[in-house]
């Protein structure tokens, strides 16, 4: 038996806390599961789930392997026990307070200690705080948990309505939803002890929560307040510090809140990436009596201001961000769990995915609604990163139950998260949902659901009543009606209705779910553009994983078992072959797919970022996978980036150029500029044949200015395109040139498929140095994809001008090196079998 007794260490829900409390690490204790009434019991390991303990002791193959999900969700019908005996030390055992901490139970979980029942939980999301002083021993305590069956318990509560409420089950457990299946995502209604589980003890005082809020940011000094909140079982003088400065206190027996003003001078405020340093201060908050620190609590804390500007406007209502005054273009994606199972998902993968967002030039993610309240780490990856936060609360595209028990336990959820979330300087928005006001009043669920009038009612007070009032009230309560932003559904409004793109957020599914052109992008601009987005394969390698040899190819039930899509294969067929090539082996056809979702993407994002200041945010769906997938990601869920992720980067530069190549043989050409300051340069448009030859030139006479904050349309230029030109056989380049900058972004008039490419390509590659290669060619090589392994290459998925130079960092030289470009993708559109269903 291993113990950690590590003076004062408790891990909070915020946090670290030091101080004279004692944790006693459960996690560290010997575990076992075992199926009730059965006999034979398995190791376990803890933080786990049922699934990730049986796959591990070979009880079932890897979930996430094939078409085993369907073998593999009797798991959930079963109930399952947890146990562990543990001993405590002497001295803690005559501790004044024991405290069994279960920071979270998935889902359904009686909670006993020696035979005594303790808790039962019934949300995942709340995290458990159990006196344990009268039941627990100093040897041989027995810790055992026994969870029941998420579906069936749900389904008794469903049974017991008189009405139905959309998407089953589901909506009654206080669970990750996505774990009931999404159309990104397998179905296993996993159970276990998902997060941390330890023993407290403490005398006199502990330490419950430290709240900063910022009262006045000037120039020369910040007030800051601390509130630090604590529970004593002695009355008495106590010191509290906040880093040096010191304040004694009489504090009475219970919980009770003292405050501490404290004055940073010349503050350096944190700023979200792009826009400055997101600059973070160390603080330190400890609780003394007689000079011996009782608790204590380490954290980094940002000071900024942010606010949500709704202001009346000639289109509508705007919809904005200001970080520290300042007006900010929002350039981010959405982000869900990185596993289905939660606990396997290592701290390296939390901030590797917010490096990668960070590397793509984005300022905020969006932890949606059908997932999970996000973990410490990425939330600390988050605020080091500049990445700011719009945080769902966790409730999806459905309605949801308004008996008291239900409200009861979502307020001690929200009041439980939003305590452990709120110092994160990250954290910009709070909101209600994802798409259930757009849900309620656009997708037929009072029709189809065979609602009658008092149901609808009823339905949608209790709706109304919770992200209307309850969870709004909890949100004032705990942070105070002037210091946080809540909106109460993303999006506000349906993307059928107009005012989606004259008010609030909108969630743009004409692509994908509405089958519009990818030109659509361009008409449907909302005021801050919340969810996008579009499908493509993950990269071969990671198939070869998950999938049998004999089964890599699209018809096979292995694979399509990882598209959940219902249309999903013929809505990516439908777009590739407007655009592209339809390809007839599944490497090309993933190679293609992802050039489709890049496509998408690069119209999308520009058509936003062109359309600033009246639309001030794009948020694409999807940043991320769960598991290996044909998704909306452009980061698979091996962490390798897909086409789109590149395209991603390029289209959300800080300073970029972009244009119209118009029907009329015109250009249009734009210069968008997020920074603080406006920047100045040359502007030369060129028009190429595939062989290099210049067909046209034209440069601008003066100076072209790209104005701060906003999209400047830097010049037409009439006829660019000479009447004899076949536009199939020519490509365009702007080059955008300063003393800091030289930049050249790449334009076509028709789609890639019409291109007349040339299907010879000689590409000479040479190592420039250890970690730079070059590439050039005499051709234009389209959509140049390289691949070698353990290489990772600083671009990719990119057009090769002719007769020019591409150089490209690397980490090592890759000495196998696989390539490919659409020059020699034959089209095979007619071959429908490939794309069977
Ligand atoms: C969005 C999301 C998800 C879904 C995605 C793709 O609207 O909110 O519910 O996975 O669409 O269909």
């Amino acid at each position: 038996m291993r113990k950690v007794h590590l003076l004062i260490l408790t891990v909070c829900m915020c946090g670290v806390i030091f101080g004279q409390n004692f944790i006693h690490d459960l996690q560290k204790e010997t575990w076992n599961y075992y199926e009730e009434y059965t006999t034979q019991k398995f190791p376990a390991v803890i933080p786990g789930t049922i699934h990730t303990d049986l796959f591990r002791n070979n009880t079932i193959p890897n979930p996430y392997f094939g078409d085993n999900e369907k073998k593999l969700q009797w798991i959930d019908s079963k109930t399952w026990i947890y146990e562990t005996y543990f001993d405590v030390s002497e001295q803690n055992f005559t501790s004044e307070n024991i405290e069994l901490v279960c920071e979270g139970l998935d889902t359904y979980a009686d909670v006993y200690l020696n035979g005594n029942l303790i808790v039962q939980s019934n949300n995942m999301f709340i995290a458990w705080n159990i006196p344990i002083k009268n039941v627990i021993q100093s040897k041989n305590n027995h810790l055992k948990i026994k969870f029941h069956s998420t579906s069936k318990i749900a389904n008794g509560l469903k049974d017991k309505l008189s009405y139905s409420l959309p998407e089953g089950e589901r909506v009654f457990a206080r669970k990750a939803q996505y774990h009931f299946g999404w159309d990104w995502g397998p179905k296993f209604i996993s159970c276990g002890i998902w997060k941390p589980i330890y023993l407290k003890f403490w005398d006199n005082v502990q330490l419950n929560d430290v709240h900063v809020t910022n009262t006045k940011i000037k120039k020369k000094k910040s007030k800051l307040e601390f509130a630090i909140n604590v529970t004593t079982t002695k009355a008495g003088k106590y010191t509290f510090s906040v880093n040096d400065k010191r304040m004694d206190f009489e504090l009475l027996k219970g919980n009770q809140t003292i405050t501490i003003p404290y004055t940073v001078p010349n503050p350096i405020l944190w700023w979200c990436n792009g826009l400055g340093e997101p600059y973070l201060y160390d603080f330190r908050v400890s609780l003394s009596q007689n000079d011996v620190v009782m608790a204590e609590k380490s954290f980094k804390y940002g000071i900024r201001t942010i606010e949500l500007i709704q202001e009346k406007d000639s289109i509508g209502t705007s919809f904005y961000f200001k970080i520290n005054g300042e007006k900010v273009f929002i350039k981010g994606a959405n982000y869900i769990p990185p596993d289905h199972f939660v606990p396997n998902i290592s701290p390296i993968t939390y901030r590797e995915l917010v490096q990668q967002a960070k590397t793509a030039n984005m300022n905020m993610l969006r932890v949606w609604g059908g997932g999970v309240y996000p973990d410490e780490e990425f939330l600390k990856a988050c605020d080091e990163n500049g990445i700011l936060i719009w945080q769902d609360f966790m409730f999806a595209c459905a309605m949801y139950p308004g008996d008291e028990a239900f409200i009861e336990s979502v307020k001690t959820e929200v009041s439980q998260q939003v305590n452990r979330m709120k110092n994160h300087a990250s954290i910009a928005l709070w909101c209600g949902n994802n798409e259930i006001e757009e849900g309620w009043h656009n997708w037929g669920w009072q029709k189809s659901l065979g609602y009658t009038k008092a149901d609808s009612t009823k339905v949608w007070n209790d709706y109304s009543r919770l992200f209307h009032h309850e969870i709004p009230a909890v949100l004032n309560r705990n942070l105070g009606e002037r210091n946080h932003i809540y909106w109460p559904s993303s999006p506000s409004k349906g993307w059928g209705r107009k005012e989606a793109y004259t008010m609030g957020d909108v969630h743009y599914w004409g692509v994908w779910w509405g089958m519009q052109p990818f030109e659509s992008y361009n008409d449907k601009v909302g005021r801050f553009v919340s969810e996008y987005g579009f499908q493509s394969v993950s990269n071969k390698n990671i198939w070869k994983e998950y999938i049998e040899t004999d089964s890599l190819h699209m018809q096979s039930l292995q694979v399509k078992n990882h598209q959940k899509h219902p249309r999903g294969w013929e809505t990516i067929s439908t777009y590739m072959e407007r655009d592209f090539p339809v390809p007839s082996t599944f490497e090309d056809y993933i190679y293609v797919s992802q050039l489709v979702q890049a496509r998408g993407m690069k119209i999308a994002i520009e058509a936003h970022r062109k359309a600033m200041p009246n639309c001030m945010g794009t948020l694409y769906w999807q940043l991320n996978d769960s598991w290996p997938a044909v998704s909306w990601s452009t980061v698979e869920y091996s962490l390798q980036w897909k086409a789109a992720h590149y395209q991603v980067k390029r289209s959300y530069e800080n300073v970029m150029v972009t244009a119209d190549i118009n029907k009329d043989k015109s250009v249009t050409i734009y210069g968008i500029n997020d920074t603080k300051e406006t920047i100045k340069g040359n502007i030369t448009v060129t028009c190429m044949d595939f062989d290099g030859n210049i067909i046209n030139e034209h440069q601008f006479n003066s100076l072209s200015e790209l104005k701060p904050k906003t999209t400047t349309k830097l010049g037409l230029i009439l006829d660019f395109i000479p009447e004899n030109m076949d536009v199939k056989t020519c490509f365009f380049t702007i080059k955008f040139k300063n003393n800091h900058l030289e930049k050249e972004y790449i334009f076509y008039a028709v789609s890639p498929k019409e291109l007349l490419l040339n299907r010879e390509v000689d590409i000479e590659i040479t190592q420039i140095d250890s970690n730079t290669i070059s590439l050039s060619s005499n051709t234009l090589v389209k959509d140049l994809y390289l691949e070698s392994n353990n290489v990772k290459f600083e671009d990719n998925y990119f057009d090769l001008v002719p007769k020019k130079l591409k150089l490209i960092k690397v980490n090592c030289y890759p000495n196998h090196l696989i390539i490919k470009y659409l020059n020699n993708i034959t089209n095979t559109t007619k071959n429908t079998n490939l794309i069977e269903h």
